[in-house]
């Protein structure tokens, strides 16, 4: 028997990953930055026995059924290919998420079950390596390998195409990102799918990819120089660039809710009273603000006046993915 355990953190892009240049590699169309973070984890189990006869998928003590299971095994074959391995597999994954539904994450899952599947083969993968092969499971799941802030490089091929990690002499824990959890009957669409009909239809999509590259070098000029404000301001628009791109696919499509803009104009104001704090938006309605850590209590003061308590997470900088047991 081979097992592996580990914990992987979720992260948030600050400069959004949007549209796929290759579906099936899971290669990008334009590089993302990101941010891990302490409060949603993943720890997946994945134990390769001779006694099994199929895989078996557990998600937070459920098994799953098979169509659950398919996608854990397609991905697990990516990791027995290298391993030279024909054993099946039971994985047990448990996703950490302090409050109600709604927040579990692709990152974490498949960046733990990338590392999890890869201890338990003794792959002996480089950081590098494991960012590549957690991008086969999901894109955002590359950036889940680091702690702190990261960078997925889109490369153009399954060999250059993978996350590194950017040094930030302890900005890093200058900040939080408080979400704000906003519940709404609208139809999901998947990032997967919201992203590629945007790809194939939109006609925004062209300008979003244009301007990408002078945002990350903002991004990244921020982060060097520790300039929070440069990097609110270029995290809120990237997002409204991304979110911008869905209004003008066909048909037409958006994550946004009223509650979403309630919160997007709170935050505004919040800032026009003089407390520095940006928003940002992945494929859902929920809407999450980056502040600096001295600042987190009074932004949590404003927003206790219009958003119940439960609907408020705080979060902080996370650590890099951790093995558990091998
Ligand atoms: C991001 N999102 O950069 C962007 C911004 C959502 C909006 O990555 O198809 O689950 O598995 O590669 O990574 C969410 O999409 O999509 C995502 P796949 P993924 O975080």
């Amino acid at each position: 028997m081979f097992s592996g355990k580990v914990r992987a953190y979720t992260n948030i892009a600050l400069i959004k990953y949007w549209g796929k240049e290759n579906q099936e590699l899971i290669i990008p169309m334009n590089n993302s930055l990101s941010l891990t973070l302490d409060a949603f984890y993943t720890e997946t189990q994945v134990l390769f026995s001779k006694d099994l006869t199929e895989d078996q998928f557990y998600l937070d003590n459920q098994l799953q059924d098979s169509k659950a299971t398919l996608k854990v095994s397609r991905f697990l074959d990516l990791a027995r290919k290298k391993a030279d391995c024909t054993l099946y597999a039971t994985v047990r994954s448990q996703n950490f998420v302090p409050t109600a539904a709604g927040l579990a994450s692709s990152a974490s899952g498949l960046a733990a079950l990338a590392g999890a599947a890869s201890a338990a083969l003794k792959l002996d993968l480089s950081s590098e390596e494991l960012s590549r092969l957690a991008r086969r499971g999901s894109g955002s799941a590359c950036r889940s390998i680091y702690g702190g802030f990261s960078e997925w490089q889109k490369g153009t091929s399954d060999e250059t195409s993978y996350a590194v990690g950017i040094a930030s002499d302890g900005f890093e824990d200058q900040l939080s990102m408080i979400f704000v959890v906003v519940n709404d009957a609208q139809k999901d669409i998947s990032s997967r799918d919201g992203m590629q009909r945007t790809v194939e239809t939109s006609a925004f999509y062209g300008g979003w990819l244009q301007t990408v590259p002078q945002d990350l070098a903002k991004a990244r000029k921020a982060i060097a120089e520790k300039d929070f404000i440069a990097l609110g301001e270029v995290t809120e628009a990237s997002a409204l660039k991304m979110h911008g791109t869905t209004l003008a696919a066909t048909p037409p499509f958006t994550y946004w809710s009223a509650e979403s803009m309630k919160a997007m104009n709170l935050v505004r104001q919040i800032r026009n009273d003089g407390l520095p704090c940006y928003f940002t938006m992945d494929a859902g309605p929920n809407v999450k603000i980056l502040v600096e850590r001295k600042n987190e209590e009074a932004l949590l003061n404003a927003l206790r006046d219009q958003f119940d308590a439960q609907q408020v997470v705080v979060a902080h900088t996370g650590p890099a993915i951790e093995i558990l047991s091998e």
